[in-house]
């Protein structure tokens, strides 16, 4: 048995990566079996109008060519499945190689079955809690409103976990650089909406004494006993038009799909995706944020000395707004890459609205630094849609360097509010694995 296990080590450690991948997911439904939803990779829709000229942003160094030249879609693996329910990420070479990542590129997260809502003219959305006159809203009703697209990448808060997870074992879906994607978001702004049923803009507490909005999907969670997921936001948040909260039934121009929250979900640009809850089935304004599980026993940042016998989750907040980010996309560890020009692609994000001010990337392990070009397209619209700015969006970047031999190849973002990303992945290590937010590094081997 052990010979033929040393004639096949490659085999072993792929299977006992994806035993590790299981392992890791105790926190998640144990959902029902859904059928496959891993579609075979096709070309995105374009839009006709959609501008595709690169824009490149302030204080770009001059560099001869412009990241983000749209590869083609086709010719890329299709997205790595990561267990049930349904989760899974694009490839890294995908991710980058597009601006507005397309819907079968983006990553999908659950946690529970995904529902199924077919009846579109009966589907509504109820609005109850501390507020004077409880409602009922239809799709055609949330329609009826100005519609808004929102540029705006959505980030899982357990990305980059995996490397996380080499440092001490951590609880989650195992994903690597690609639970994050840039989407067009069409809908309403939820400020419309709430005033709407009778909570006037830029409201911070109802007569009643409402200061939180909360989100209550149709979904069923192991987490919540079998109940729905929900989260919620600061109702000045919900009712601020520029926070640009959206009640979303468009992605990038096309209806919703139901892996992404058919008929409609709320899409809060710049907080972490875990807020941005999908299938809505009621908005409740409450006094006191959602005491949901996935607000108060998940997704919070402890320090590394907490572990699961000392742990006490009431001492930290739900995280909302995510930290400054960024992954290199074109170069996966231990790539074999001949010697010469190199080039180093990827993405870069911050939360809060937090613009991506500069991006350093560096072949010597972090000794010295270039920095990288970035670019974002700007004003997309499809029809004649209201659009808002893309500060909520991601930049990519793009750096030529020249590489001789066998090294780490690092990028850090710096947000418009001067954040850095961190250094070390010891430092901010967490048990349940979130906001990995360290330097991004990748070993190279250089061959002839
Ligand atoms: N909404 C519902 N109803 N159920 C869920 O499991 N997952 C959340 C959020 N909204 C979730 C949800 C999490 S953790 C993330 S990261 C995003 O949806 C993922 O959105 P996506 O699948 O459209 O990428
Ligand atoms: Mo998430």
């Amino acid at each position: 048995m052990a010979s033929t296990i040393s004639h096949f080590p490659a085999f072993y450690s792929a299977l006992v990566f994806l035993l590790l991948l299981n392992a890791l997911i105790p926190l998640d439904c144990a959902s029902a079996h859904q059928p496959s939803h891993v579609v075979p990779p096709k070309p995105p829709p374009r839009s006709a109008s959609a501008p595709d000229a690169r824009i490149p942003l302030m204080g770009t160094p001059p560099t001869p060519v412009l990241c983000g030249e749209e590869a083609p879609i086709q010719q890329q693996p299709a997205s790595r499945k990561l267990g049930e329910p349904f989760n899974a990420e694009p490839p890294r070479s995908a991710l980058a190689s597009s601006y507005v990542t397309p819907v079968d590129f983006f990553y999908k997260r659950n946690h529970g079955p995904i529902p199924v809502i077919d009846d579109i003219h009966s589907y509504s959305v109820s609005f109850a809690g501390l507020i004077e006159n409880p409602k009922q809203l239809f799709m055609k009703d949330i329609r009826a409103l100005p519609k808004y697209l929102v540029t705006a990448t959505l980030q899982c808060a357990g990305n980059r976990r995996t490397a996380m997870s080499k440092t001490r074992t951590v609880k989650g879906v195992g994903w690597d650089v690609s639970a994050i994607g840039n989407a067009v978001w069409g809908g309403a702004k939820l400020a419309d909406v709430l005033e709407l049923v009778g909570i006037p803009k830029l409201t911070g507490a109802t007569k009643s004494g409402g200061k939180h909005v909360e989100f209550v999907s149709v979904d069923k969670c192991k987490e919540e006993n079998g109940g729905p997921y929900k989260a919620s936001i600061p109702l000045i948040q919900a009712t601020n038009p520029e926070a640009d909260v959206l009640l979303a039934y468009e992605m990038n121009g096309e209806t919703l799909n139901r892996d992404h929250g058919y008929p409609l979900r709320v899409v809060v640009p710049g907080v972490i995706g875990a807020r941005s809850v999908k299938w809505l089935d009621s908005i409740n304004v409450i006094a006191e944020e959602c005491q949901g599980f996935f607000m108060q026993k998940d997704y919070k940042m402890f320090p590394p000395s907490v572990n699961w016998d000392n742990i006490d989750w009431s001492t930290r907040r739900p995280q909302m707004d995510f930290p400054v980010q960024c992954a290199i996309c074109s170069l996966e560890d231990v790539n074999a890459i001949k010697p010469g020009k190199v080039k180093i692609t990827g993405y870069a994000a911050s939360g809060g609205g937090r613009g991506i001010e500069r991006v350093d990337v560096s072949v010597d392990g972090g000794k010295t630094w270039i920095e990288a070009s970035r670019y974002q397209r700007t004003g997309i619209r499809y029809i004649s849609e209201h659009t808002s700015s893309d500060k909520w969006a991601w930049v990519l970047f793009e750096a030529m360097a020249d590489v001789q031999q066998n090294t780490e190849i690092v990028a850090k973002a710096v947000d418009s509010a001067a954040n850095v990303q961190p250094e070390k992945v010891e430092d901010i290590w967490n048990l349940r694995g979130i906001l990995n937010t360290s330097w991004h590094r990748v070993q190279v081997r250089v061959g002839h």
